[in-house]
C-alpha cells in the first residue's frame, strides 16, 4: 500500500511524561514509527515524502489562535529562558468551567494551559515541524486517494485523534485523521466516514465534525467512565445542529477482547455503510493490542489482519492514518496485519 512518512517525525522527541504522579519515559516516541517504517520495508510497501500541503484543511479544522500558538510556541518557552530548551514546558492551570478562554493570558504556561486538556503531551524543539510534516502527510494520503487510489496509508508521529479544535492532548497536536477527512471533501467526495479504532475515543475528531453531516463519526473504544480521555466519547453522543445521528460511539469495558469487539466493528460497519460515504478515513491506532502497557483491550497480532480484511469489506476508498499503539516492537507487525490484510481481501 501507498506510504506516506514523515521525514521530520525524529524531532519529535521528548524525554518524559507525567503517568500516574510520576515522571517516566515517554510511550509515545520515534522508535515507535521506525518499527512500523521497518516492517512496511520488509514487507513490500512503498514509503514516498509528503507531496501535499495541509494548510488549507488545518485552517479548516483548527482554530487560528491555536495554530498561531502552537507553530511558534517552543521559540516562546525558549524566548523566556535560554535554559528551557533543555526543559519540556508543561500546563498547570486550565480555564474550566466558569472561567474565561477567550482572553489569551500573556503568561507562557497559561496559554500552554488554555491550549492543553492534559499534562501529558509533552513538548520538543522539533514539534510544531513533526507536526505540520506528518498534517502534510495525511493531507499527501487523502490526495492520492482523491486521485482514485483505492488505499493509503499516513505513517506518522505525533498521533492527532486527541487534538480539538483549538486544543493538544493525549500525545496529539495537529488532527491528521480530521485533515484527510477535511482534504477528501475539498477534493469532490461529497460525503466522508471517519472510522476510530484507538483504544481511547477520539474527541478530537469528534469535537471538530460534531455538528456536521457530511463527516460521519464512529468509534468504537474504551469505555470514558475508565479509561482516558475520561469526559467524552459515550454512547448517547449523537451529534448535534445539521450533524445531529453523524456521531456514533460504541465504548467497550476495559478487558474486551476479539468477540466483543468485532462484534462491535459489525455495528460500526452497518452504521458506515448507512452514510453512503464516498470514501472512508480510519484513525488506525494499535493500541487495542494485548501487549499495550497503557490500554486494556486483549486483541492478537492476527486479529489485525481480520481488522483490515472487513475494511476491505465496505469497498470504499480509505485513507489509514496511524494513532496510538504503544508496545512498539509489535507496532509495525501489527500495523501492516491491518494494510496487507486489507490488501488481500
Ligand atoms: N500521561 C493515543 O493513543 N495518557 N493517546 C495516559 C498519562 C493518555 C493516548 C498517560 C493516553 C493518550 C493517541
Ligand atoms: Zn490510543
Amino acid at each position: 500500500m501507498i506510504t506516506f512518512h514523515n521525514p521530520a517525525h525524529p524531532g519529535h522527541a521528548p524525554v518524559y511524561e507525567f503517568f500516574r504522579g510520576e515522571r517516566v519515559p515517554c510511550f509515545e516516541k520515534p522508535a515507535r514509527a521506525d518499527f512500523v517504517e521497518d516492517a512496511l520495508r520488509q514487507r513490500g510497501h512503498a514509503l514516498v515524502a509528503p507531496d501535499a500541503d495541509s494548510t488549507a484543511a488545518l485552517n479548516a479544522v483548527h482554530a487560528p489562535r491555536y495554530l498561531a500558538f502552537l507553530q511558534t510556541a517552543w521559540a516562546q518557552w525558549v524566548a523566556l529562558d535560554a535554559a528551557n530548551a533543555q526543559v519540556q514546558p508543561f500546563p498547570s492551570v486550565w480555564p474550566v468551567r466558569t472561567l474565561r478562554s477567550d482572553v489569551e493570558p500573556e503568561n507562557f504556561v497559561a496559554r500552554l494551559g488554555l491550549y492543553s486538556m492534559d499534562n501529558g503531551t509533552p513538548m520538543a524543539a522539533g514539534t510544531w515541524t513533526a507536526a505540520k510534516t506528518g498534517a502534510d502527510a495525511a493531507a499527501s494520503a487523502a490526495q492520492r486517494v482523491a486521485r482514485g487510489a483505492r488505499a493509503a496509508f499516513c505513517c506518522t508521529r505525533p498521533p492527532g485523534h486527541h487534538a480539538g479544535p483549538d486544543f493538544m492532548g493525549g500525545y496529539c497536536f495537529l488532527n491528521n485523521a480530521a485533515v484527510a477527512a477535511q482534504g477528501l471533501r475539498q477534493q469532490g467526495a461529497c460525503r466522508v466516514a471517519v472510522l476510530d479504532v484507538d483504544y481511547h475515543h477520539g474527541n478530537g475528531t469528534q469535537s471538530i465534525f460534531y455538528d456536521r453531516a457530511d463527516v460521519l463519526f464512529v468509534s468504537i473504544h474504551g469505555d470514558p467512565r475508565t479509561e482516558y480521555p475520561f469526559y467524552l466519547g459515550h454512547a448517547d453522543e449523537t451529534g448535534a445542529g445539521e450533524g445531529l445521528g453523524f456521531n456514533c460511539n460504541l465504548p467497550l469495558p476495559a478487558g474486551t477482547g476479539a468477540q466483543g469487539w468485532f462484534a462491535a466493528l459489525e455495528a460500526a460497519c452497518a452504521r458506515i455503510a448507512g452514510h453512503a460515504a464516498d470514501a472512508l478515513v480510519v484513525s488506525l491506532g494499535l493500541d487495542t493490542f494485548e501487549g499495550d502497557p497503557i490500554s486494556r483491550f486483549t486483541l492478537a497480532s492476527s486479529d489485525f489482519s481480520r481488522l483490515g480484511e472487513r475494511l476491505a469489506r465496505l469497498g470504499l476508498p480509505t485513507v489509514f492514518v496511524l494513532e496510538g499503539g504503544y508496545a512498539a516492537a509489535e507496532l509495525g507487525t501489527n500495523a501492516v496485519n491491518v494494510l496487507d490484510g486489507f490488501e488481500q481481501a
